[in-house]
Parts: C-alpha cells; sequence; structure tokens
C-alpha cells in the first residue's frame, strides 16, 4: 500500500476488516477464534479485498482494553497465516509490542487508531522497518473519548487537520518517510454526528497534508443517526446502503483507501466509480 507524493487516486483501495475481538459494535464475537478470523479474512480477499486489517482491541465507545497479552494471542496467529497465504494484511493497534509482533508475523501496515499518542513508541517500531503507518484522528481512549467532543473555536475540519498534521510531524521524525503515510480522519473517535459529516465534506483539507487518505465509515452511528426513526438509530446490520452511497462519493473525491466490513459492495460501487470514469462519450457508434 505503499505509496508515492499523492495526487487524487485513479485507484481506490479495499481494506477488509477482520476484528477478532469479543466485543466490537457491528461484529463483536464473530471473529473470534483463529479459525474464524482466518476464514473470514479468506472470504474477504475472495470478494476483493486489497488488504486486511486484523484487529484485536475494540474502540467502540465506553469499551475497556484487553491485556497486551490478550491482544497478541488474539492477532498474531490469524495474521501468521494469511500473511503465510499471500495477504497483504495491517495490523489495527496502538501498542508498540503488538504492533512489532505483527510485524515480524507478516504485516506490512501499522493501523494505529490514536496517530502514535497512546504508545509513541510504536513510531520506533514502523521506523526500524518498511510498513507503512495509518496516523488516525483520536483524541483519548474509548472510555473517555466522549469526553474529548469539543473543537472549538475553529470547528472540527480546522482542529483535525491541525491535530493531524502534529502527528504526521511526530511520525516523520521518528524516521518513518513520509511515502508511507496514510492519514485519517477518524469518524466516530471524539465525534458528534454532525463532525463526521463536516469532516467528509472536507475531506480535501486534509490532503494538503501531503499524504494518501483512509477513510473508516463503515456500519458506524454517524450512519445510523442519518438514518433514524423516531429517535432510533438504524441498526447496525442495516447500514450498508448508506455506506455505498458514501464510498461512492469517496472515491469520486479520490480517496486513497476505504476501511469496509462489506468489501464486495463497495467493490461493486468502485466499478462502478471506474466504469464510468473510464467511459468516453460518442466513442461507440
Ligand atoms: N475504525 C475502527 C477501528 N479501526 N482504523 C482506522 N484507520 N480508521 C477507522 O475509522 C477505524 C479503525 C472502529 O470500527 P470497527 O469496530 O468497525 O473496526
Amino acid at each position: 500500500m505503499s505509496q508515492g507524493v499523492p495526487s487524487v487516486a485513479r485507484v481506490t483501495r479495499v481494506m477488509g476488516i477482520v476484528n477478532v475481538t469479543p466485543d466490537s459494535f457491528s461484529d463483536g464475537g464473530r471473529w473470534d477464534t483463529t479459525e474464524a478470523a482466518v476464514a473470514h479474512g479468506r472470504e474477504l480477499l475472495a470478494q476483493g479485498a486489497d488488504v486486511l486489517d486484523i484487529g484485536g482491541e475494540s474502540t467502540r465507545p465506553g469499551a475497556t482494553r484487553p491485556v497486551v497479552a490478550e491482544e497478541l494471542d488474539r492477532v498474531v496467529p490469524v495474521i501468521r497465516e494469511l500473511a503465510a497465504g499471500g495477504a497483504v494484511v495491517s495490523v489495527d493497534t496502538m501498542r508498540a509490542e503488538v504492533a512489532a509482533a505483527a510485524l515480524a508475523a507478516g504485516a506490512q501496515i501499522v493501523n494505529d487508531v490514536s496517530g502514535g499518542l497512546a504508545d509513541p513508541r510504536i513510531l520506533d517500531v514502523v521506523a526500524d522497518s518498511d510498513a507503512s503507518y495509518v496516523a488516525m484522528h483520536w483524541r483519548a481512549h474509548a472510555d473517555r473519548m466522549r469526553d474529548f467532543t469539543d473543537y472549538s473555536p475553529d470547528g472540527v475540519v480546522a482542529a483535525v487537520r491541525r491535530e493531524l498534521g502534529e502527528r504526521l510531524d511526530a511520525v516523520l521524525a521518528a524516521g518513518v518517510p513520509r511515502e508511507r503515510v496514510f492519514l485519517d480522519p477518524g469518524l466516530g473517535f471524539a465525534k458528534q454526528p454532525r463532525h463526521n459529516w463536516e469532516l467528509l465534506a472536507a475531506i480535501d483539507v486534509l490532503r494538503e497534508l501531503g499524504c494518501p487518505l483512509l477513510v473508516g465509515a463503515s456500519r458506524k452511528s454517524f450512519l445510523g443517526s442519518l438514518l433514524a426513526v423516531d429517535g432510533s438509530p438504524r441498526p447496525v446490520d442495516q447500514r450498508e446502503h448508506a455506506h455505498v452511497a458514501l464510498v461512492t462519493v469517496l472515491a469520486v473525491r479520490g480517496v486513497e483507501v476505504l476501511r469496509v466490513h462489506d468489501v464486495r459492495a463497495t467493490r461493486d460501487a468502485l466499478a462502478v466509480v471506474a466504469a464510468l470514469r473510464d467511459a468516453t462519450p460518442g466513442e461507440t457508434a
């Protein structure tokens, strides 16, 4: 997934989510054995995932953290098996120890939702490897993030741009080359629903930081709020149509990587975007 200085992407990559957790908000407990997670990863590859993102810690609002040994036990065997089969694997972790073990097991990308804030040593681990690094906008762990949704006085777009820019500076200072860094607005992390929409509307502002972008909107609660009826959010398993509409727009706008649960639906949307982009009106008689 390593790229040069980004222009608007012609090809949007799909990162399929494999949460090896008992408690993730949309799929917790479904793939929480090594066998189930590996089988799910293979299924996502068959559906056209370019990358598999393996995570062992739920970041749902209010979640408590697993201990390091537990997180390692969850993700390392899954990464080893999927990477051995030729998959491009990303590890979704905030911990240096887990990132190091994941890279040793064959992962090529470290997806750190804290952008190096939770455990700054993770940046040294990445700098000492050839791995790519995803730095997401983040303010606090899941048990406290609801207390950090104040973006005054500048507003969420300016604040996220500034705070992500500071994380990027730290990543570069640690020795990770810019070509290996992806930036992510962190939808749903210390964000009210309207914050997510503002960020999506202004996604090009983050491109000014000079890195390709990754966006994870799949099944998130701001989609549930958008589709609420009488104040009841649309259930997690009924948000996919809205998500496909969103990823279509993001692909048109050149977002480089989409982190999704439903790879097949996302692939279909990308096929539509590519067909329209490549069609030349008047070419056929
Ligand atoms: N969201 C979740 C977990 N990891 N990583 C990145 N880079 N971006 C995200 O938006 C993101 C993430 C939480 O969603 P999940 O529980 O469905 O995995």
